[in-house]
């Protein structure tokens, strides 16, 4: 029996509207967004627990922020922060947390690099990947973390004592009338270790008069209760090696309220300053003054290096263990323009009004 050309129309329509249901079943996304879910393991977001040590400078400010706007809703993600406020049981107690709630992926900021052997096999166990980020951990087992990304601190520090000696050297200043102090980090990270040791190692090589060490926590009071000390105790400091910008801010705050002038001419009674980090405006301003001579810079946007691991992991691919981030030297002065260390040239990038205002942090 031949159909009408009303019921056929009928059909056609009743054929379309399904299919467009079928579409519109399909989540109305478009094609790139479903594959991009599928690449992501198939679920609508992938799900980052974020132990963040804490807030103690604006290094880590700018590092927190790199990571929270990486792995944001917008981008597919469904971070889980947590600010363990300096303590190492805070990050223990996160990790725990983030294995309860089944996430895909665990990054760590460890504040220190012991401690973390029994979580992490807890996490191997969940089979929870760990990225460990910035500081390292130092564990018995290195498969107990899938990689590695920060920077190489004892390198940082050995850049900044280079130009250091290649400055004293310019200025005729005689290795034994520098008299240094160094005013050290948390006291275990690998911020501090790596830069304690390449400082300790270039104040040998060079002859340098290391007056004292005093801890400074990566904050700017606790660097001023050290200089502090270290004026009440010493009378002859002609350099302070600061292991972060925080500190040589509490540092140069200290040193102008007992009627000294922070710059690099010590020969003429001036105190040089040397710092890490290159993030905090006030310290970069520092440097555009000449009150801070020279900083290292120590890069915190690890956000974007966090996702490519992330994404080589869901592609089933396997990241470097370590990986290290490039970094620069700034300096305030043009009176060294590169440095040689170990073979390779790294040049001085001159900071003044203009970068100052192009700075992005
Ligand atoms: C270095 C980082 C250090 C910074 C400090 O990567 O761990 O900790 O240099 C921060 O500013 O507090």
């Amino acid at each position: 029996m031949m159909m009408d050309r009303p019921s056929v129309k009928i059909i056609y329509i009743m054929i379309i509207a399904s299919l467009c249901c079928l579409m519109a079943a399909c989540g109305g996304k478009d094609a790139g967004a479903v594959s991009d879910i599928k690449e992501k393991g198939g679920k609508e977001r992938i799900v980052v627990g974020f132990s963040q040590l804490g807030a103690e400078s604006d290094w880590r400010s700018a590092n927190t922020e790199s990571m929270k706007s990486v792995f944001s809703k917008e981008n597919g993600y469904e971070l889980i922060f947590d600010d363990a406020q300096q303590k190492q049981t805070n990050q223990i107690t996160a990790i725990r947390s983030f294995i309860q709630q089944d996430v895909d992926y665990i990054v760590l900021a460890p504040v220190t690099e012991t401690g973390w052997d029994t979580v992490l096999s807890e996490a191997k166990e969940a089979g929870i990947p760990v990225i460990i980020v910035d500081r390292q951990v130092d564990v018995s087992d290195e498969s107990l973390f899938t990689c590695w990304v920060g920077s190489d601190f004892e390198l940082e520090a050995r850049k900044v004592c280079m130009w250091m000696s290649y400055f004293f050297n310019k200025k005729g200043i005689k290795s034994e009338d520098v008299h240094i102090v160094d005013i050290q980090g948390t006291i275990g990270s690998t911020a501090q270790i790596g830069r304690t040791k390449g400082f300790d190692d270039m104040a040998n090589l060079y002859g340098w008069d290391v007056v004292a060490h005093e801890p400074g926590d990566f904050t700017k009071s606790k660097a001023k209760e050290a200089m502090f000390a270290i004026l009440r105790n010493y009378d002859n400091v002609n350099v302070v090696f600061c292991e972060n910008d925080n500190e040589a801010l509490g540092v140069i705050e200290v040193l102008e309220a007992s009627g000294k002038k922070c710059g690099s001419d010590i020969t003429n009674g001036e105190i040089m300053v040397v710092s890490f980090d290159g993030v905090n405006k006030a310290a970069v301003s520092s440097l555009v003054a000449g009150k801070i001579s020279c900083i290292g810079e120590c890069n915190p946007l690890h956000g974007p290096r966090v996702e490519s691991i992330i994404r080589k992991l869901a592609r089933g691919q396997e990241p470097y263990k370590y990986q290290y981030v490039n970094e620069k030297i700034f300096a305030g002065t043009s009176a060294v323009p590169s440095i040689m260390l170990g073979g390779k040239e790294y040049k001085v990038t001159v900071f003044n009004e203009e970068t100052l205002y192009e700075w992005p942090y």
